[in-house]
């Protein structure tokens, strides 16, 4: 504990002759030379601020040893008055600084306990944040779209709710078609359904842009039907080339590009012979594939597209041809990455996603 500068260590002021005053004057110094010394240490005891502060109050506070004893200077005579008026205030003087220089030190202990608390370490290795990715299907329709952009098809979107003309009937499904029932599509208002294929986003690329046109679309499709390998929502990928005597070896010839860019270029492919309203003829691709030892597993669907469909997009049959094919996203993905159930792709669940 150091002394303020100036004030010196308080000494009882000599009074002649020695002993001499009032009582109460007498009393008072005895009173201040035995209770201030030990306020004093108190100080510098408190553990913390808190305790110092209640010390504080004990000494300097409206009811503390300081402050009644400055009130009792009332009782002394004149002459007195200012002999007792300048020790007291000395040692008032120390016991303030012994207050602040505790006060002093318990802040700095706090300061310096907090930054050692506080501190950080910046030698040791980082937290990497797990990076999220890109959905496995929008990872195999990237892959597919990258494929045929290379060929020249250009990306073409539409709505998802229809009207049945382009939808069905511009397509050559007929209003008694099973496609059309109740229980495969999700109707709307006013004439309208939740689109089944992306096949009217290829129709309405094929009135607007003026041929030769190729394009591919894909995107969301709607059919009422749901277990381990149907969703009520699920993903098409469509391609349309529209051009002057195009045949089914401009069909075979790209197709085949297709899979070999997709699934390797030692894969096996066959076409087979099929149905679909809106081309014609038809065929489903098949290729060759360990998923099924031995045996040929279903890609897609295609076929030159059907001369009722060429007409319904304003364009004359004898002039025009084209072909078109499909496939079903969802289904390539789980081929792809083994996924056994098509729920998975949907119900957004960690575990399964991180996987990709
Ligand atoms: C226009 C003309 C013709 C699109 C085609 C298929 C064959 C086909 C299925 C594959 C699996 C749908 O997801 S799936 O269930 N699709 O087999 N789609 S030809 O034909 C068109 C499209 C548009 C104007």
């Amino acid at each position: 504990m150091t002394t303020p500068e100036g004030s010196g260590t308080p000494t009882s002021p000599t009074l002649t002759p020695a002993g001499e005053g009032s009582p109460e004057l007498l009393a008072l110094l005895a009173e201040i030379a035995a209770k201030v010394p030990p306020a004093c240490e108190r100080f510098a005891e408190a553990k913390d601020l808190a305790q110092l502060e209640e010390f504080r109050i004990e000494v300097l506070g409206k009811k503390g040893v300081l402050t009644e004893m400055n009130a009792r200077m009332g009782a002394l005579t004149p002459t007195e008055k200012p002999i007792a008026g300048k020790l007291l205030n000395n040692h008032k003087a120390q016991v303030i600084h012994a207050l602040n220089a505790r006060k002093d030190a318990l802040e700095a202990a706090a300061l310096a306990n907090s930054l050692q608390a506080e501190s950080v370490d910046v030698t040791l290795p980082g937290v990497r944040p797990r990076s999220g990715h890109l959905h496995p299907i929008t990872q195999t329709t990237l892959e597919i779209v990258k494929i045929f952009q290379g060929m020249g098809f250009r990306v073409e979107s539409g709505p998802e709710i229809e009207t049945e003309w382009f939808n069905f009937e511009a397509l050559n499904v007929p209003a008694d078609h099973p496609a059309r029932d109740m229980q495969d599509t999700f109707y709307t208002e006013r004439n309208c359904v939740l689109r089944t294929h992306t096949s009217p986003t290829q129709l309405r690329s094929m009135m607007r842009i003026a041929p030769p046109l190729a394009v591919i679309t894909t995107g969301r499709v709607f059919r009422c039907d749901s277990d381990a390998t149907h969703s009520p929502m699920f993903h098409q990928m469509e391609g349309l080339y529209i051009d002057r005597k195009v045949s089914m070896a401009h069909l075979k010839g790209v197709l085949n590009e297709f899979i070999r860019a997709y699934y390797g270029p030692n894969i096996k492919t066959r076409f087979r012979p099929s149905f679909f309203p809106f081309t014609e003829p038809s065929a489903e691709l098949d290729i060759q594939s360990d998923v099924v030892r031995g045996g040929w597993m279903e890609v897609l669907g295609c076929g030159m597209v059907h001369p009722t469909v060429l007409r319904n997009a304003g364009l004359d049959p004898a002039e025009w041809s084209g072909f078109a094919f499909g496939l079903g996203i969802d289904r390539l993905a789980m081929i792809k990455y083994g996924i056994n159930d098509i729920r998975l792709l949907t119900e957004n669940d960690m575990r399964f996603l991180r996987q990709f």
